[in-house]
């Protein structure tokens, strides 16, 4: 097993009293992910919190400041055939923020509804855990991606509090 770096996952999130309605993916340009819509984030820097990072990559990747957010999940990657890879994720929702989500060199924003998430084009293990908390759930999840990062083990937890 390779240590577990950790990195933030953010997503923009449009709430109406049925709960989640649209989504704000980003289409990464380049790097890890490359070619795949998903949240913005990216790896904490020294000295920082997790909060702090998520907010400092929401801003350089999209350009939106957000005063809050909410984490909603902790996701274990273990990438079989690239433990330098392995990755401890925490993921966040924000119901509000500052500016407009704007292309940057990075990434291209869109916003989705949560009935069409393009899962085709996004990480492998995404569809196992994005649509819980689309629903409102908070987890724990341990994902073991191989060839393709093709989803090899899963294990799913929901939790009450993170
Ligand atoms: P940088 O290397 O760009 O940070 N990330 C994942 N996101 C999803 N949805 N599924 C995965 O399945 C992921 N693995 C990593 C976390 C990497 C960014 O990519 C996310 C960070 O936001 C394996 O700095």
């Amino acid at each position: 097993m390779g240590t577990f770096k950790q990195a933030t996952l953010v997503f923009l999130i449009k709430k109406s009293d049925l709960g989640i309605q649209e989504i704000c993916l980003a289409m990464k340009k380049r790097g890890f992910g490359i070619h795949r819509w998903n949240g913005v984030g990216g790896k904490v820097e020294p000295g920082e919190t997790l909060e702090e990072g998520a907010k400092r990559e929401a801003f350089e990747e999209i350009l939106v400041n957000i005063p809050t957010i909410e984490k909603v999940a902790e996701l274990k990657f273990h990438f079989a055939n690239n433990p330098d890879w392995d990755m401890l994720v925490h993921a966040y929702i924000a119901e509000s923020w500052e500016g407009e989500p704007t292309e940057t060199e990075e990434m291209r924003p869109q916003w989705y509804s949560v009935d069409s998430i393009p899962y085709d084009n996004m990480w492998p293990d995404d569809t196992f855990w994005l649509p819980k908390v689309i629903k409102g759930h908070k987890l724990k999840a341990t994902f073991t991606l191989g060839e393709n990062d093709k989803v090899l083990e899963q294990q799913i937890n929901i939790v009450d509090t993170l």
